[in-house]
């Protein structure tokens, strides 16, 4: 009798790992990150996995929406969507001040994202389960790869040396806070990883220490591209003022000031293509954007907040119809999530820059055999089947116990900032 492949079980498990202190426009990051990883087993045993947000109202939407996948087959993509959607649809409510902060730097914490987060949850692991059942990789169901390896971008913050409550050894990479300890921390990451381009997180520092820390970099590593991103916390003014400073180095300029409106207004008096994960993070946003002239010339998707792979091919096809470039945004995650990430864009033809990963921050890791390696600044796309890592259940079972001891249930960067700076508000723009 052929086993049956129906979904038998969805299992969540939140997970949480060391996360230096990094400094960004709302604050600096807590010494935890939240995770959660999937699993969906099918009647037959297989499990296909995945990683996502691991915040409170990120895993009470899963929970919600997990019955729904109860006998469902792992190729009903379509019908796990309409499922979950009629799950967890939120009511249409107005953003608190705190939220507005907090989720313009990580739009999937925002509540109108949480179908697509869901989904997309759920559809990488179920495409995992795919791949396993036709005994072919994730990227081949996505339509076959168009390159064999995918390449990621150094990406550098300011920071001090150690979490202000050490709650644990400091971490290696030191303080950043001056031109010369950027140029040690890219020099460091690229020895480590083979990098070929650099994103320094802005919006932290005053904007005339960040742009001394770009020049800095140019000399250090002539030829490679470089771009910056403040998270829209500098003024039209300030944007334009630094791009001045910065002219001929830029390869893009990533969210520099707030709103598309602020992008606009900047696009028009700039020739550096602007890029953003902040103005441009829904399917309405796009079109808001092409109405406006496409002010921002590329869009940084990011498939767990998008609505997955699948979604994200469909994003590329209309960066295609509307002559934009596509590339991929990053929050703290392992290598689940890294690997989904490479499927993708091995999958996307026209996906020609060097996607953001946070993945040198960490060094724990979810995946049996530990530590993914990239070589050169790429990650090799995965041949075995499906999305070709598996869980390690030690690994697994430390990393929920962090999360049980670590207390921590939404990402707070500003509460966090307040610790160092009680007078800290966060509010933007701030320079
Ligand atoms: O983790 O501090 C951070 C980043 O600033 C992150 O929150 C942003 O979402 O990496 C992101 C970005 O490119 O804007
Ligand atoms: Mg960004």
């Amino acid at each position: 009798m052929t086993p049956s492949h129906a979904i038998r079980h969805v299992r969540i498990t939140p997970i949480a790992f060391r996360d230096p202190p990094l400094l960004n426009a709302a604050g600096i990051h807590e010494p935890w990150a939240l995770r959660a990883v999937i699993e969906i087993e099918t009647a037959s045993g297989l499990v296909g996995i995945n990683e996502t947000y691991g915040d409170l109202p990120m895993l009470q939407a899963l929970a919600k929406a997990a019955p729904a996948l109860q006998g469902l087959s792992p190729w009903a993509l379509n019908e796990m969507e309409s499922r979950v959607a009629a799950l967890v649809t939120p009511p249409v409510q107005a953003p608190s001040e705190f939220l507005t902060q907090q989720v313009s730097l990580a739009p999937g914490t925002h509540v109108s994202k949480t179908v697509a987060k869901v989904v997309s949850a759920f559809e990488v692991a179920m495409l995992d389960l795919q791949g396993q059942l036709a005994q072919a990789p994730v990227v081949d169901l996505l339509g076959g790869a168009a390159r064999d390896r995918v390449p990621y971008s150094a990406y550098l913050f300011f920071k001090p040396a150690e979490h202000i409550d050490r709650p644990y050894a400091p971490d290696p990479w030191g303080e950043a806070l001056t031109p010369d300890q950027l140029v040690a921390q890219a020099q460091r990451m690229i020895d480590q990883y083979g990098f070929q381009s650099i994103k320094l997180k802005a919006g932290a520092l005053p904007p005339e220490q960040e742009a001394a820390g770009m020049l800095a970099l140019a000399r250090a590593f002539p030829g490679t591209p470089l771009r910056i991103d403040p998270n829209a916390n500098w003024s039209v003014a300030t944007s334009l003022k630094i791009v001045e400073q910065l002219h001929g180095l830029l390869e893009y300029y990533e969210d520099p000031a707030p709103g598309l409106d602020g992008m606009a207004a900047v696009a028009r008096a700039c020739d550096v293509p602007l890029a953003t994960n902040m103005v441009v993070t829904d399917f309405a946003e796009f079109r808001r954007n092409t109405e406006l002239g496409c002010p921002v010339r590329i869009v940084l998707s990011d498939h767990h907040y998008w609505g997955g792979l699948r979604a994200t091919q469909r994003l590329s096809t209309l960066c295609r119809t509307f002559d934009l470039g596509l590339s991929m945004h990053s929050n703290s995650h392992l290598g689940i999530s890294l690997t989904a990430m490479t499927h993708l864009c091995a999958s996307v033809p026209q996906l020609t820059y060097a996607c953001d990963t946070h993945y040198p921050w960490q060094d724990d890791e979810v995946v049996s055999g530990g530590r993914l390696k990239l070589e050169h600044g790429s990650l090799r796309v995965p041949t075995a089947p499906g999305l070709g890592v598996t869980l390690d259940r030690d690994a697994l079972a430390r990393l929920h116990d962090n999360y049980l001891r670590c207390g921590i249930r939404h990402r707070d960067d500003l509460g966090q900032m307040r610790k160092y700076d009680p007078s800290f508000t966060g509010i933007q723009p701030r320079f």
